[in-house]
């Protein structure tokens, strides 16, 4: 039973290195699951500006770790990276330089993390329209991903 379970790890040891020796030196990333959360404008112009936020997996299927250092959208004003945190009980986004993306590994964009936020709106994001987002890496240069926008 013992030695079953040694080959089989071997096995599947064997099989994952398989799988890295053909993965690129190189980062070569894919985008899943790419929304933004719905938002209207205020119809009030006293109202505070309208956010939204884009989340995403960032899968890495090369060898070299890349870095998500910058984001812009034509559907607001400004865009940044933004983390979570939870600190005395109060959760609070704060901006943040970069999002990692290392090796074989992915990076989630998700609700209550990491997230590309969308500061001063201008236009609304109705469920089922879809926005442009160019994503800007240290190593893969820019990519124009579309999120699709949801309710969350
Ligand atoms: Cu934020």
């Amino acid at each position: 039973m013992k030695q079953t379970i040694l080959l089989l790890l071997l096995t599947i040891a064997l099989l994952l290195t398989a799988c890295n020796a053909n993965a690129p030196e190189e980062p070569a990333l894919e985008f899943e699951d790419v929304w933004a959360r719905a938002a209207l404008l205020p119809t009030d112009s006293s109202a505070t500006a309208a956010t939204s936020a884009i989340y995403m997996t960032i899968r890495n299927r090369g060898k070299t770790g890349d870095k998500l250092i910058n984001a812009s959208s034509d559907v607001a004003e400004i865009v940044e990276l933004h983390t979570t945190e939870t600190r005395n009980g109060m959760t609070m986004m704060s901006r943040i330089d970069e999002v990692e993306i290392p090796g074989l590994k992915k990076a989630e964009l998700k609700p209550g993390g990491l997230h590309v936020m969308l500061i001063r709106l201008k236009q609304n994001l109705n469920p089922g329209d879809t926005v442009k987002v160019t994503l800007e890496f240290e190593k893969s240069g820019s990519i124009e991903v579309e999120a699709q926008v949801r309710e969350p």
